[in-house]
């Protein structure tokens, strides 16, 4: 009997699948436009340099470095995010891209500068055990744009020096930043603490592991899901709303 091998293949599906190496797939989902593609292939490929490079560039051209973070440094870590959860590339590939994200992120920061006259003060930290800080820095530095005074504890911040930092600078809200399920409950102990010392200030809390779910659990806590939702929200309080009415205006229903 004659056996047409490619029929075989065929239906072991082993001639359709190309396997595609983590840079192929990659360079599927980066943006087309420019400067946009080449900050992500920077950031895919860890090459701080490289993004630093192509933001100088943009901003000698005019470009608004707060929309640099959001239309060139965000899509680029997305690319990134979404190759790791696939498995498709590992933690070594993923430091080095989020050291280079930070690194652009810094640079916009400091060219965007804050007003003259601060809006109000928020403090600003990444939960006890969690060193996921790249949502945390992007919080604070548009809630900087915006013209606010932003007091950054960074990541991995004890409860204790939560509060601490709290009673000390009396900001007009707090932010809260976790990516694991295993760090988020640490902002339960925050808003009982902060209750316990009659301090009621809006805690606006966000992140991959953060959902509206848990937040509605405390009753400090407001849900943020976008960074730009924490600049939003502190423009809210300084037109007069309470904190229910923060939960209404922010929440899902
Ligand atoms: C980058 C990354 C790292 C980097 C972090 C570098 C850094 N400086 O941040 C490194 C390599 C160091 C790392 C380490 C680890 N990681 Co990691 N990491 C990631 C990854 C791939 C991307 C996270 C990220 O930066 N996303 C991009 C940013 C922009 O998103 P974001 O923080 O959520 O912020 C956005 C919004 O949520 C919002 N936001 C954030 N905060 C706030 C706050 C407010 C107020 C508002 C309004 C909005 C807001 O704004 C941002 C943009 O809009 C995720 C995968 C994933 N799907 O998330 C895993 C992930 C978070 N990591 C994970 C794990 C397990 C780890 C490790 C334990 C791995 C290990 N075995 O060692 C360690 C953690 C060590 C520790 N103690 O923290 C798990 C967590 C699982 C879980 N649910 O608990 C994830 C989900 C991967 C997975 N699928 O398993 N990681």
């Amino acid at each position: 009997m004659d056996i047409d091998p490619s029929k075989i293949l065929v239906r072991y599906n082993v001639q359709k699948e190309k396997a595609q190496t983590p840079e192929e797939m990659a360079a599927e989902m980066y943006p087309s436009a420019e400067p946009a593609r080449t900050i992500a292939v920077a950031i895919f490929e860890g090459e701080e340099d490289d993004v630093v490079e192509a933001l100088e560039k943009a901003l000698a051209s005019g470009a608004d470095p707060v929309k640099l973070i959001d239309d060139t440094l965000m899509p680029g870590m997305d690319i990134v995010t979404k190759l790791y959860d696939q498995g498709v590339i590992f933690l070594p590939n993923v430091m080095m891209s989020a050291d280079a994200m930070l690194e652009g992120i810094d640079l916009c920061k400091e060219k965007a500068g804050t007003s003259a006259k601060a809006k109000g003060k928020i403090v600003c930290h990444v939960a006890e055990g969690d060193v996921h800080d790249i949502g945390k820095t992007i919080v604070a530095a548009l809630l900087r744009a915006a013209g606010y005074d932003v007091v950054d504890l960074g990541r991995d911040v004890p409860v204790d020096e939560v509060i601490a930092a709290v009673k000390k600078e009396n900001p007009m809200m707090l932010t809260g930043t976790a990516l694991m399920t295993t760090t988020m409950y640490a902002f339960k102990e925050i808003n009982d603490r902060l209750l316990e010392s009659g301090i009621k200030i809006p805690f606006q809390c966000g992140g991959g592991a953060v959902n509206q779910d848990f937040v509605v659990t405390y009753e400090l806590g407001v849900y943020g899901e976008e960074a730009a939702d924490a600049a939003k929200m502190a423009d809210a309080i300084l037109s007069g709303k309470g904190l229910a009415q923060l939960k209404e205006h922010f929440h899902k229903h």
